[in-house]
């Protein structure tokens, strides 16, 4: 536990972190002149972990044309190939697992068991790529003319851009950046600058086993605010595919500036996900399913739960055993054991989780347990007690997404009326109904029922597996990353036609006689 500043000088000591770090990583570490200085907060007390330099326009632009170099080489090399290399840097991540994840705590304010949770995921989908690159597979499809073949087959895009936040400050990015290297592509990092740190720390592990393995240093890093480089990036032509996790509001921006190149991207925006507990429900399931989901990460996921739809036969008795949760949550400093619920990322955080409150309150919502900061670490750090509140579904505050601990709860009496709240709101990312009735769990997944990318039954919104495909519908922006075939985003589809015979039909019977 890095309790002290003697833990936090040894941990920074092995994960190679100075107190002045270079933010930008193009096969060589450089700290651009001129610059603003990205200073990395802890939300655990409000002290300063180290700063990271920002990356000036001329670095960028190296940055890239070094991308685009480590791709002529890299896309030569054979998919398995580069999922054996991934396969290394798996065991890497597993070798640095606690201390990476002690990082993550320290930057993002997660618990110890988030904190490992994150890394592990990273592995996870290192294995996943593993198999992957034996496995990205094209058709054969049958051609309406003789002699003739149609296939199917999928090449690399080339350098693409990842664009990440703060919540997830390092597995987000591997489900992009790994995926994507199997698939040929180069990559382009740009964290958020509420966690720089970690990036560092991860793009140190990766590119020493990329050396080890005379493999060109596929994983590049560049850090800056969202307005300059991450604009920048996102009109940039040369690089192929921006995927963007953040904000509604900043993924139209970004989605705007990649469409006006007719660039490719892939948006993983905002959440306002829902539980339905049926008074079928095994409650106890429910109420662990709906707190892990309201209160993992204090309440900043996109996939955290926002709102709980509660039947009317069973709503009391519900509530009452919700209220005791939240009225006992060890809430405090993330690195001792037992806490459940960390600090929020910073003070602005802190401020919209009250302002959020208030406007609930004046629209008619009511407070049933929370909803106050909460006085850790001598009053440093940015700790609040997540909030309760029953509310009326149709209240603006509960369609719009706070990122803050806050679950919203409603009435319903039949699952119709479940499924019309639920899918009342504008984002459409994550979704659970808690039933043992395969009547109710059916009409719940089918196209009558939730409207998000991931529908899920007795168990929570959040905490998805890094095999399915992952993203949602509506303002959440369509995006598709990690498992399944979201890898077919990084690459770009071709349609051939062979022709082997000794004529030339057309398609379609049409004659042309010259
Ligand atoms: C996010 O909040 O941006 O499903 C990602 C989950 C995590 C990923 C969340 N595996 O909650």
């Amino acid at each position: 536990m890095a309790s002290s500043d003697r833990d936090k000088e040894e941990l920074f000591a092995r994960l190679s972190i100075e107190e002045i770090n270079p933010g930008t990583f193009f096969g060589k570490w450089t700290k651009s002149k001129n610059t603003s200085m990205i200073k990395s907060y802890s939300p655990i007390d409000g002290s300063l972990l180290a700063s990271v330099t920002s990356t000036s326009p001329s670095d960028y632009d190296k940055v890239i044309l070094q991308s685009e170099k480590s791709y002529t080489e890299w896309v030569e090399i054979p998919p398995p190939k580069r999922g054996s290399i991934m396969l290394k840097i798996g065991q890497a991540l597993r070798a640095a697992k606690e201390d990476l994840g002690m990082l993550v705590t320290l930057e993002a304010g997660k618990t110890i068991s988030e904190g490992k949770g994150e890394i592990q995921e990273m592995i996870d989908i290192a294995d996943f790529s593993v198999g992957l690159s034996r496995q990205l597979e094209g058709l054969v499809i049958a051609s309406e003319r003789p002699w003739h073949r149609m296939m199917e087959q999928y090449v690399p895009l080339g350098p693409i851009g990842i664009i990440s936040s703060f919540n997830f400050p390092s597995s987000v990015w591997s489900w992009n950046a790994f995926i994507a290297a199997v698939c040929g592509d180069t990559s382009i990092w740009k964290p958020s600058s509420k966690t720089p740190l970690a990036a560092v720390a991860i793009t140190k592990v990766l590119s020493r086993i990329l050396e080890e393995e005379g493999a060109p240093q596929i994983f590049s890093l560049v850090t800056g605010s969202g307005e300059e480089i991450g604009s920048r990036m996102a009109a940039d032509r040369r690089i192929k595919l921006i995927s963007f996790t953040g904000s509604v509001q900043s993924g139209k921006k970004v989605s705007q500036l990649v469409s006006e190149r007719l660039g490719k991207s892939i948006l993983e925006l905002g959440g306002n996900n829902a539980a339905v507990v049926s008074d079928n429900a095994d409650i106890d399931i429910a109420l662990k399913g709906v707190a892990f989901g309201a209160l993992a990460t204090a309440g900043q996921r996109c996939t955290s739960t926002r709102r709980v739809i509660v039947n009317d036969r069973i709503y009391d008795a519900f509530i009452k055993k919700m209220e005791k949760i939240y009225r006992d949550l060890p809430v405090g400093d993330p690195r001792k054991s037992g806490i459940l619920v960390g600090p929020l990322i910073d003070e602005s955080a802190v401020r919209k989780f009250e302002s959020a409150i208030s406007e609930a309150k004046r629209q008619g919502g009511k407070l049933l347990a929370g909803g106050t900061r909460a006085s850790i670490n001598g009053g440093k750090g940015f700790y609040v007690k997540p909030a309760l509140i029953e509310a009326k579904p149709d209240m603006e505050i509960c369609k719009t997404e706070t990122f803050a601990p806050i679950l919203y709860v409603f009435k319903y009496h039949a699952i119709d009326e479940a499924v019309r709240i639920h899918n009342s709101v504008p984002q459409g990312l994550s979704s659970s109904i808690f039933t043992r009735d395969l009547l109710e769990s059916e009409y719940f997944i089918s196209h009558r029922g939730s409207d998000c990318g991931i529908v899920n039954v007795n168990t929570g919104t959040a905490g998805a597996e890094i095999g399915g495909a992952f993203g949602g519908e509506k303002d959440t922006g369509g995006g598709r990353e990690s498992g399944s075939d979201a890898w077919k985003n990084y690459m770009r589809r071709q349609t051939i036609t062979i022709n082997y015979g000794k004529e030339l039909p057309l398609a379609q019977g049409v004659e042309f006689k010259i």
